[in-house]
């Protein structure tokens, strides 16, 4: 099996972005240990701390913030970062090419039930001449991501990642320490027979995703004359992982259950670099309004309505939306 590094090289990146990939994933093999230890490293269980996002932080979520953001920063490959877990932008080397906007750790409510979780990443190229203090570097589109990738921490440490050359997942060899190819660029299938939604929210959603959903539900006898699965892991790692394995529809639409708030995931660090991943492997991610690539970022932390997935059923769903 191959390694990522010849992977990488092989595909044309350059020596920085290979070297910043694998600082990633070195922090990202700490927390992979951390989160295999589960109760017996001490770690499961929530700070009495909130992030600027209002959500109580978990221990995990400030330890891998830690890993990812101390190792980063040390590593010189980054002009900044931008976290979830992070206030504001924190300015790294002056010099490099990149910046990475993360989420260290998400699905964190899943942590404590040994459940699936992940860390998502997405790299950009830092504009010339740019202040590592200014937070409007990160004011960049997802369709100019350089790289993309999440690893989850399931039975096994999977890595799905893209370079805008297909999206490869490969596996930890726990072993020996590296990232295995395991599968060559994955592809998701045009058509699904699966859904995944927080299906608990439906009396706030827009009619459009009321309309749509009603149709899954209502089976082979409904309008789309076919009887639809659903799953929600609950974290949108495992979601979109299911998704790049076997195809399926995931969103996370927008609601009126909290009017101030009414998207949940974060275009930075969760919708830009999963549609890359997505739309690598010949599937969709769109908003309801517009390819969520294309959206111009005017914050950091800024949210938007997500549905991504299978082809014909991404584009069956915005149907509705019309
Ligand atoms: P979490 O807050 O636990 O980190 O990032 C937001 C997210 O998880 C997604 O990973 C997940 O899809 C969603 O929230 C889960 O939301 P619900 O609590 O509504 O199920």
């Amino acid at each position: 099996m191959r390694r990522l590094p010849p992977v990488l090289i092989e595909d044309g990146c350059s020596r920085e972005l290979v070297s910043l990939i694998r600082t990633i994933l070195a922090a990202c093999k700490e927390i992979s240990f951390r989160v295999g230890q589960g109760a017996l490293s001490g770690v499961l269980g929530s700070t009495l701390d909130e992030n600027i996002q209002g959500e109580t932080q978990k221990k995990l979520d400030v330890l891998s913030n830690q890993l990812l953001k101390d190792i980063l920063l040390e590593s010189g490959y980054v002009k900044a970062i931008a976290s979830e877990e992070e206030d504001y932008t924190v300015a790294g080397n002056p010099d490099a090419d990149f910046i990475v906007a993360f989420d260290p750790l998400d699905g964190s409510s899943n942590t404590d039930i040994n459940s699936l979780v992940g860390t998502i990443f997405s790299i950009m190229q830092a504009p010339k001449d740019s202040d590592p203090a200014d937070p409007a570097i990160f004011m960049q589109p997802g369709h100019k991501q350089v790289a993309a990738g999440y690893v989850l921490y399931g039975p096994s440490t999977t890595l799905a990642l893209s370079t805008g050359k297909g999206t490869r997942i490969f596996t930890l060899d726990k072993t020996h320490g590296s990232f295995l190819l395991t599968e060559d660029f994955a592809k998701i299938p045009e058509d699904t027979k699966e859904f995944a939604i927080n299906a608990s929210n439906q009396r706030h959603w827009q009619p459009a995703m009321k309309n749509y959903i009603q149709d899954l539900l209502a089976g082979d006898t409904g309008p789309r004359g076919k009887n639809f699965n659903m799953r929600w892991i609950a974290a949108m790692v495992g979601d979109v992982h299911r998704v790049l394995c076997r195809g399926g529809l995931f969103t996370y639409p927008a609601d009126t259950k909290n009017p101030e708030k009414p998207y949940k995931l974060r275009l930075m660090y969760e919708a830009n670099p999963m549609a890359m991943l997505v739309e690598q492997a010949g599937g969709l991610a769109h908003t309801g309004e517009e390819r969520i690539m294309d959206i111009q970022p005017n914050d950091i932390h800024q949210r938007v309505a997500v549905i991504l997935g299978s082809k014909n059923e991404v584009e069956a769903c915005l149907a509705y939306h019309k």
